[in-house]
């Protein structure tokens, strides 16, 4: 007999629903959910392989330590407790800035990561604290700390209104969108051309995004910042509408961004004059036009300028805050800190040892992983938690990476398989199935082009002796800590904390509750379905336990399995200002600071080529190339090279190259297209299955190359400690 389950995709952002098919155990069959209240049944190659991940025979059931260089299955107990004594160990004999933690991508797409990496981060105690977000949208969170004065307060496109959108470097053909949840891009887009709209593209690359956009425009990589500067010039220069009072700064912007014009930023971004002028007219008399900048925009040593400017444009033109242009969703679960009226936001609280950078959000920088392992002297970092993330692949000069990793003396990995990274591990930690646990989009909830709440409860039941995720992070937290209370004591205390702060907040509707009686409420669920009631429950349309009876509950969520629509996004602003003076600035004096250093690109530069990414609708990122389905078909790894510059190189398709840049060589077959723009190459991030020690038997037999091997560590975004992943200087050769 078949059964069905219905829940929310979790590996990427557009949050499609899925309907399973499911006959006992095994899952038949996943489909889009045309029920689903914003995905109405898209759904992805990806989502079709839930089943697959789940059944995968190399996904990790059983702990394992490693002992004489071997990895062993061990208990839970074992396992938890030898992680924590290694750790406990290092912290006590050098202190805790001797500890790092690397937390990566998927721990954004699963509760136990959004819920339960406080506590274990507060308990490692140490500075050293790295994440995907360096080496992805961290330029987007400063320049919104700065103008919004809340680093989680973005603006996303509202694309089901818009008549006008300006795409930079985006692919979400590829991607699925990002920073901008919206399941089912393609449709989206074509429903802005449908009724009489258009796209723009911005990219080194035509892409498949660019293919189906009205123009695209070629642009030399890196200099996003330089062209959107021009374009606030532009609109600037033609007059402007007049800004609301709460916006302030537009006059010191105004004059420092005045040498970036349409003319002078042409040489270095390869776009001529005309075509900025033209684009500015057009945006700036749209009835309603939107700037939306992603991965190639924000990946380069610009991504901060590029971030704020893109805003700007948004401001300057009058399309922050209205319907059609930039928007803030209202989240179903709003952290206090989305108040309005808040303390601002602040980078540099503290500083990296080695590079000096400043921090941002208690982060520093990926790329300054290594020297914090490799640099002796105290507070170098002797033991490493990786959790839900493969720095061996993702992170620049993923080579001296690996050699870092094994110079660690103590190293855990939370992950389902035996990855690039987890194999450098003493102790790895696999979490359930990706369906044997609920889910619920925490990060993505507050990026929806509509507002939308959605819970998933587990498909199948976890094995009874398996931890939950939430379980290993709690238990690590207080194997680290050596306290003596449980998990579910762990567990309840920060529950009952959070209910506390909640109850108390006047803009929440259960402000005055009783907190015995909201507890007993809540206290029918536990771990993160109790956190996710009580953020329901208080947040901006909750039921406030009664006080607001057909408002949000966990409850609500697990009757409506194919999600409550909470309606378009609604103007915000200026209430939704964090900063102190509950204003939106325009011109932070920091990034106008860093505008020197962007008009240096002006004067030209003499690279020959430039590497730029891709990603592909098969992928994510590093680690779903062990699913069959996903990687069969013709290689994929391949570095996209123009018929001229390949003639100029005496390559033809199919033969190698080598790929040297600053921080490495690599070899790579070429794929000739007119796509790319001449003097740019690209490759797709995320392979180099190529490790012996790693357990991934079908990614093995396609292994390609970590394009990370050539992303040099020192090349940073200043303001966000973000790297650099596209806009690589390289040389090319004909391998022969
Ligand atoms: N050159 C280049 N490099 C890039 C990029 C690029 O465009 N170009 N993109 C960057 C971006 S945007 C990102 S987000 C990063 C991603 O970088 P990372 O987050 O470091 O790496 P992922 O490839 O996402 O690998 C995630 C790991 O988590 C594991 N995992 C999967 N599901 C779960 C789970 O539920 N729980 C746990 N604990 N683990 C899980 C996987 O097995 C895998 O080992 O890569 C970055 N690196
Ligand atoms: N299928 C699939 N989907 C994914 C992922 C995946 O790995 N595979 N990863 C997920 C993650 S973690 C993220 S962060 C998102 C990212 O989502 P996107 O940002 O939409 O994805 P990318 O494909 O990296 O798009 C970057 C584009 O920027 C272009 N580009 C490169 N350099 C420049 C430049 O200097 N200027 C301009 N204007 N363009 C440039 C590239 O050619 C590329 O087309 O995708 C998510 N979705
Ligand atoms: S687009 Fe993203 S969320 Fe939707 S099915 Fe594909 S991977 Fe899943
Ligand atoms: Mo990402």
């Amino acid at each position: 007999m078949t059964t069905t389950s219905i829940r929310t995709c979790p590996l990427c952002e557009a949050t499609c629903g899925l309907e399973l098919t499911l006959d006992g155990g095994s899952v038949k069959v996943i489909r889009g959910d045309q029920d689903d209240v914003f995905s109405h049944g898209f759904i992805c190659p990806k989502g079709t392989t839930l089943g697959r991940l789940h059944e995968d025979p190399d996904r990790l059931r059983q702990p394992l330590i490693k002992r004489n260089g071997e990895f062993v299955e061990v208990t839970w107990d074992e396992a938890i407790a030898v992680a924590g004594a290694g750790i406990r160990r290092i912290m006590d004999e050098h202190g805790a800035p001797s500890l790092a933690a690397y937390v990566g991508n998927p721990n954004v797409h699963n509760l136990a990561g959004s819920l339960y990496l406080r506590p274990l981060l507060k308990a490692l105690g140490s500075p050293n604290v790295f994440s995907a977000s360096t080496v992805d949208q961290m330029p987007k969170h400063v320049s919104s700390g700065a103008m919004f004065g809340n680093p989680d307060l973005i603006p996303v496109p509202d694309i089901d209104r818009t008549d006008y959108l300006l795409m930079l470097g985006a692919d979400p053909y590829e991607s699925n969108g990002s920073l901008a949840t919206a399941p089912d891009w393609p449709g989206r887009m074509q429903a802005i051309q449908g009724r009489g709209g258009k796209i723009v593209s911005v990219d080194p690359r035509k892409s498949k995004t660019a293919k189906a956009s009205d123009e695209h425009i070629f642009i030399k990589p890196g200099t996003d910042a330089a062209w959107l500067a021009a374009l606030v010039t532009a609109v600037l220069e033609a007059g402007g509408p007049d800004l609301p009072d709460f916006m302030t700064g537009l006059a010191e912007a105004k004059a420092a961004l005045a040498i970036f014009t349409p003319e002078s930023v042409a040489a270095a971004t390869g776009i001529s004059g005309d075509i900025t002028r033209r684009i500015a007219a057009e945006f700036a008399t749209a009835p309603r036009a939107v700037a939306y900048g992603r991965m190639g925009t924000h990946t380069t040593e610009f991504g901060t300028l590029a971030s704020w400017l893109a805003d700007l444009l948004n401001a300057v033109s009058g399309n922050l805050d209205v319907p059609g242009g930039a928007m803030f969703p209202l989240a179903a679960i709003v952290t206090p800190k989305t108040q309005p009226g808040g303390r601002g936001f602040q980078t540099g609280r503290y500083r990296s040892r080695v590079g000096d950078y400043p921090e941002v959000r208690g982060e520093m920088p990926s790329a300054a992983l290594v020297d914090e392992i490799e640099t002796p002297g105290a507070g170098q970092v002797r033991a490493l938690l990786v959790v839900g993330g493969n720095p061996a692949r993702s992170i620049p000069d993923s080579g001296r990476v690996e050699a870092a990793l094994d110079r660690l003396e103590f190293m855990v990995a939370v992950d389902p398989y035996l990855s690039e990274t987890a194999r450098h591990a003493d102790v790895v930690l696999p979490p359930p199935s990706v369906l044997e646990r609920a889910h619920f989009d925490v990060a993505f909830t507050s990026l929806m082009v509509r507002n939308t709440v959605n819970y998933s409860p587990p498909t199948f039941e976890k094995p009874e002796d398996h931890l939950s995720e939430w379980e290993i992070l709690l238990g690590l937290a207080a194997a680290i800590q050596g306290t003596d209370l449980s998990i579910d004591q762990m567990d309840e205390a920060g529950a009952a904390a959070l209910l506390a702060k909640a109850l108390t907040n006047p803009a929440s509707p259960a402000f005055g509750t009783d907190q015995v009686i909201a507890w007993d409420q809540v206290s029918r669920f536990t771990g993160p379905q109790r956190i996710l009631d009580i953020r329901l429950r208080t947040g901006p349309y909750g039921d406030g336990f009664g006080n607001n009876p057909d408002g949000l509950s966990l409850q609500r969520l697990i009757d409506h399995p194919h999600g409550v629509d909470l309606g378009a996004l609604e103007p915000g602003l200026p209430l939704a200002s964090n900063n102190p003076d509950g204003l939106v600035h325009l011109a932070p004096s920091q990034f106008l600071a860093d505008l020197p250093r962007l008009a240096k690109i002006l004067e030209g530069s003499s690279d020959t080529f430039v590497l730029v990414g891709r990603r592909q609708l098969r992928s994510n990122n590093s680690w779903m190339h062990n699913i069959e389905v996903l990687v069969k078909g013709k290689e994929r790894c391949t570095l996209l090279m123009h018929p001229a510059d390949a003639d100029s190189l005496g390559v033809a398709a199919g033969e190698s190259v080598s790929v040297r840049s600053d921080a490495g060589e690599i070899r790579v077959p070429v794929e000739l297209s007119d796509d790319m723009m001449p003097g740019v190459v690209s490759l797709p991030h995320g392979w180099g299955h190529d490790d012996p020690e790693a357990r991934l038997t079908v990614a093995a037999r396609r292994p390609g190359v970590n394009s990370n091997l050539l992303s040099n560590r020192t090349a940073i975004d200043p303001l966000s400690g973000n790297a650099r992943l596209n806009g690589i200087p390289v040389e090319l050769a004909r391998v022969s």
